[in-house]
C-alpha cells in the first residue's frame, strides 16, 4: 500500500466560511461601536440601544422598538440577547448570523455592518417557541448615519 504522510503545508490553505468567524472572533468592548440589547419573548423581539447612544437624526425607520431596530452602517454592532420565557433563536438570515436566546443566560451575536449593504434585513426566530413562532419576524435596518 502506498503510504503518504499528511502534507501539513496545505493546512495553512484551509479557509473557513466567513460566518464561522462569528463563533470566535468576538469584538471586545473597545472595538464595539454600539451595543443593542435584544429581548425575545412569545412572540416578538424587542430592542434597546445602550444607554449613552446618541441616535443619529436621520434614523426614522422604526416607530417602535418592538420587532424593529435601526443601526448605523460601517459599525461593529454587538447584540446582547436574552429570552423572557422559552428558547428562541435570533437569526439574521441574509447576514448569516444566528444565536440562541436562552432564558436566564445572556448570549451574544455581532455584525460588522461595513460588510453588508445599507438596507432592510429580516430577523427571524429560528427555534420553535410555540403557537406564533412563525410570526416572530423583526426588521433590521442598516442606515448610513448623518
Ligand atoms: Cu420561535
Amino acid at each position: 500500500m502506498d503510504y503518504r504522510p499528511l502534507d501539513t503545508g496545505h493546512l495553512a490553505d484551509l479557509h473557513f466560511p466567513a460566518p464561522l468567524n462569528y463563533l470566535w472572533d468576538v469584538p471586545d468592548e473597545e472595538e464595539t461601536d454600539l451595543v443593542v440589547e435584544v429581548v425575545a419573548g412569545q412572540w416578538y423581539w424587542s430592542f434597546s440601544y445602550e444607554d449613552n447612544y446618541v441616535v443619529p437624526s436621520n434614523f426614522d425607520k422604526c416607530s417602535t422598538n418592538v420587532n424593529c431596530v435601526e443601526v448605523p452602517h460601517g459599525s461593529i454592532i454587538r447584540f446582547n440577547i436574552n429570552a423572557l420565557d422559552v428558547l428562541h433563536a435570533f437569526y439574521i438570515v441574509e447576514i448569516g448570523v444566528k444565536q440562541d436566546a436562552v432564558p436566564g443566560i445572556e448570549t451574544l451575536a455581532w455584525v460588522d455592518t461595513s460588510d453588508v449593504s445599507p438596507g432592510e434585513y429580516n430577523i427571524y426566530c429560528a427555534e420553535y417557541c410555540g403557537n406564533s413562532h412563525s410570526e416572530m419576524l423583526a426588521k433590521l435596518y442598516i442606515t448610513v448615519a448623518e
